[in-house]
C-alpha cells in the first residue's frame, strides 16, 4: 500500500498572492480568446501561458513591476510585459479594451459552457447577437441555436445541458481564487486600529472548494469607525448595506463580503455560528435542546429555569460564549476543526473523543504530479527541481503528459529518454536536496493506457489520468487499473469546477479496483479540480490510500498544495 503523506516535517504553504495578479491573468486569458477568434497563430497560447504564470506568482505582480522585472516572469516577453504595465499604471489594459470594443461579449463566461469555444462564441454573437450567458440561455431555450447553420439540435441541447454549470461559476468562486482576496481584506482590517479580532468564517473557513460569499467576523471598540474602514477601502466596488453591526460590500471578482461586529464576550459563540455549516449548527443546537439549553450566535444558555425561553436571544443562565472551545466543551464535545463541520458525523465523533487527526501542510513531504516544458508546463525540469527544493520537499515526481493526451505537446520516446537523462543528471549532481523522480501522466483512452512498454521500467512511478470524454468511463478506468502497472490514478472524476461535470462513474467499482490493484488515488490540488472530492475522500478513506499532488504547471503552482490538504 502506498502511504505518501507522513507526519512530521515543516514546510511553508505560501498562500498569499495578490488580487491584481488575478485581474491581470483574467485579461490576458480573454486576449488569448480574442486572438484565437482572429485565428492568430501561437499568440493565444503565449497569452495563456503568461496568464497562468502571473496568476500563480508567489508575490504581487505590482512588486515585480516596481522592480522592473515583469519580463523575468516565465512566458512574459516584451509585448505582454508592456500590456501588464499598462494595466498596473492606468487601471486599464488598452489592448484588451480595444479587442473587447470590437467584440463586446462576455467571452470568459460564454466559453465556460462546455463545448463552446471562442470561435463558437463569436459566431453566436454575429448571428444572434449573444453577448452573455443569459442571452445564450434565452436563445437555446427559444430554439434559435438549432436553426443556425452548423449548429443543430445536438449543439443546442449541449448548451442547455451545460449552462447551469457555467452560471454557477457566476455565483460561487473557487476557493483558490477567493483566498488572496479574503486574505487581503483580513490583513487590511487586522492592521486597522478600528478592529480588535478579525476572522474570516463561513464556507471559507471550512475550506469548501467554492464559496458563495466571504463572511468576516470582528470585534471593535468603536463599531462606527470599523464599518467606515470596511465600507470605504480601495477594493470596495459597491456597498450593499451598511449598518451598526452588519455591512455587506462587493469587492474584486464580484465577490460579496459580509462583516459582522460582535461583542468580545460573545466572540466564540459567533465564531461557531457564522462558521457553520448550517447543518452542523442545527446538530449542535439539537444537542443543546436535549439538555434544556439554547444555542445561538450570542452563546449557550441554560433555559431550564427561564419563564419564557423563546423570549429574547440572551435568556437564561449563560453557560459559554467567549471562545469556541468553551462552547464545544460545555456541550461535552472536543473542539471540531472547521473543515469537518459539515454534519457528516463529526459531532458524534467529537462526543466519543474519536475525531481524526487531520493531515496538515507540515505533514507534506513530497509532490507526485507536476509538469515541465516537456509537455504543457512552463518551467524546465531544473527550475521545477529548484522550486521544489526551495519549498523543502523531499521528493517530487515529474509527470509530463504521455502520448494521446488531448494537448498540443506530449512526450514521445525521444523526449522521454532525454528527460530521464536530465533527471538523472540533476540527482547525480547533488546540488539540490530534493530527490527528483521521473514518471509520466499516461493517458487512459478507449484502447487502454497509452504508453510504450519500455516506459514502465524507466519510470519511477506511473500516474494515469483521463482528459478526454470517454464513452464508458467506469469500464475504461477499471480496465486500465487492472491491466497496467499504474501507481497513481490522477484526478479520478476529471471534474473542472464550474466548467465540467465529473465523469459519470461507478465510484465504488473504481475505488475497489484501485484498492485491489494497489493504486493510490490522487487528491489533485489545482483550484479547479480538487478531485477526488472531499465527500468521496471521506467515504473511501478505509478502502484506498491517497496522495495529495499539486499537478503544478508552473513553479509557483507548487504552492497549491495547501488547497489539496484542505
Ligand atoms: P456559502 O456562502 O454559500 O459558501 O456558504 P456559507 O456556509 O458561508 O453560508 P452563509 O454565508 O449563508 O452563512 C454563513 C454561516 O452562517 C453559515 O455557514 C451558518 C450560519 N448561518 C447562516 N444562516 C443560518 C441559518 O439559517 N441557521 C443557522 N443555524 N445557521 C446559519
Ligand atoms: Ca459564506
Ligand atoms: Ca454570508
Ligand atoms: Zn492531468
Amino acid at each position: 500500500m502506498w502511504l505518501i503523506v507522513y507526519r512530521g516535517r515543516t514546510s511553508s504553504a505560501r498562500e498569499c498572492i495578490h488580487v491584481k495578479n488575478q485581474d491581470v491573468a483574467a485579461r490576458l486569458r480573454e486576449i488569448a480568446d480574442f486572438l484565437e477568434i482572429q485565428e492568430v497563430e501561437y499568440k493565444p497560447r503565449a497569452y495563456r501561458t503568461a496568464a497562468r504564470n502571473v496568476e500563480s506568482l508567489s508575490e504581487a505582480v505590482e512588486d515585480v513591476h516596481e522592480r522592473g522585472e515583469l519580463e523575468e516572469i516565465e512566458g512574459v516577453g516584451e509585448s505582454i510585459a508592456e500590456k501588464i504595465a499598462d494595466y498596473l499604471e492606468t487601471g486599464e489594459m488598452s489592448y484588451y479594451e480595444e479587442l473587447k470594443a470590437d467584440l463586446p461579449i462576455d467571452i470568459e463566461a460564454i466559453t465556460r459552457v462546455e463545448g463552446v469555444g471562442p470561435k463558437t462564441a463569436k459566431e453566436l454573437y454575429t448571428k444572434l447577437g449573444i453577448t452573455s450567458l443569459d442571452d445564450l440561455e434565452g436563445a437555446a431555450e427559444a430554439g434559435e441555436i438549432a436553426e443556425l447553420g452548423g449548429f443543430g439540435e445536438k449543439s443546442q441541447q449541449n448548451i442547455l445541458d451545460h449552462i447551469e454549470q457555467a452560471k454557477a461559476g457566476e455565483e460561487r468562486m473557487l476557493l483558490g481564487r477567493a483566498i488572496p482576496i479574503a486574505q487581503d481584506i483580513e490583513a487590511l482590517l487586522t492592521e486597522s486600529d478600528a478592529f480588535g479580532r478579525v476572522d474570516v468564517v463561513g464556507s471559507f473557513r471550512r475550506r469548501r472548494p467554492t464559496v458563495g460569499d466571504i463572511d468576516v467576523l470582528g470585534t471593535a471598540s468603536d463599531p462606527e469607525s470599523a464599518m467606515e474602514v470596511f465600507c470605504t477601502h480601495d477594493d470596495v466596488h459597491e456597498v450593499l448595506a451598511r449598518g451598526e453591526t452588519k455591512s455587506s460590500v462587493v469587492v474584486s471578482g464580484d465577490l460579496q463580503v459580509d462583516l459582522r461586529i460582535v461583542d468580545q464576550s460573545e466572540y466564540g459563540a459567533a465564531l461557531v455560528y457564522f462558521t457553520g455549516s448550517k447543518d452542523h449548527n442545527i446538530t449542535l443546537r439539537n444537542r443543546a435542546i436535549d439538555r434544556e439549553w439554547k444555542l445561538n450566535e450570542y452563546g449557550l444558555f441554560d433555559v431550564s429555569e427561564a419563564d419564557n425561553p423563546q423570549n429574547g436571544q440572551r435568556v437564561g443562565e449563560r453557560l459559554a460564549s467567549e471562545t469556541e472551545e468553551d462552547v464545544y466543551d460545555a456541550l461535552d464535545l472536543s473542539w471540531i476543526p472547521p473543515e469537518l463541520r459539515e454534519d457528516t458525523s463529526e459531532v458524534d465523533a467529537a462526543a466519543a473523543g474519536e475525531l481524526p487527526e487531520l493531515v496538515d501542510s507540515t505533514d507534506i513531504r513530497g509532490d507526485l504530479q507536476l509538469h515541465t516544458d516537456y509537455s504543457d508546463g512552463s518551467h524546465t525540469v531544473r527550475e521545477m527541481a529548484d522550486a521544489a527544493d526551495e519549498r523543502g520537499l523531499e521528493y517530487v515526481l515529474i509527470t509530463d503528459h504521455g502520448p494521446h493526451a488531448p494537448i498540443p505537446r506530449t512526450l514521445d520516446s525521444e523526449t522521454f529518454d532525454n528527460q530521464r537523462v536530465v533527471v538523472d543528471e540533476i540527482n547525480d549532481e547533488g546540488d539540490v536536496d530534493v530527490t527528483i523522480l521521473l514518471g509520466v501522466e499516461a493517458e487512459i483512452t478507449d484502447s487502454g493506457l497509452e504508453i510504450p512498454e519500455e516506459w514502465y521500467e524507466a519510470c519511477d512511478l506511473v500516474v494515469a489520468g483521463m482528459h478526454g470524454l470517454p464513452s464508458n468511463p467506469t469500464e475504461q478506468l477499471v480496465h486500465a487499473l487492472e491491466k497496467y502497472p499504474i501507481d497513481i490514478l490522477a484526478h479520478p472524476s476529471a471534474r473542472l469546477i464550474n466548467e465540467r461535470e465529473p465523469l459519470d462513474l461507478d465510484m465504488d467499482a473504481v475505488m475497489q479496483t484501485a484498492a485491489d490493484e494497489h493504486v493510490a488515488i490522487e487528491i489533485n490540488a489545482q483550484p479547479k479540480r480538487l478531485d477526488l472530492n472531499w465527500q468521496s475522500i471521506k467515504q473511501y478513506r478505509h478502502t484506498v490510500s491517497y496522495v495529495i499532488s499539486t499537478d503544478a504547471h508552473t513553479a509557483d503552482e507548487l504552492d497549491f498544495m495547501h488547497l489539496g490538504v484542505s
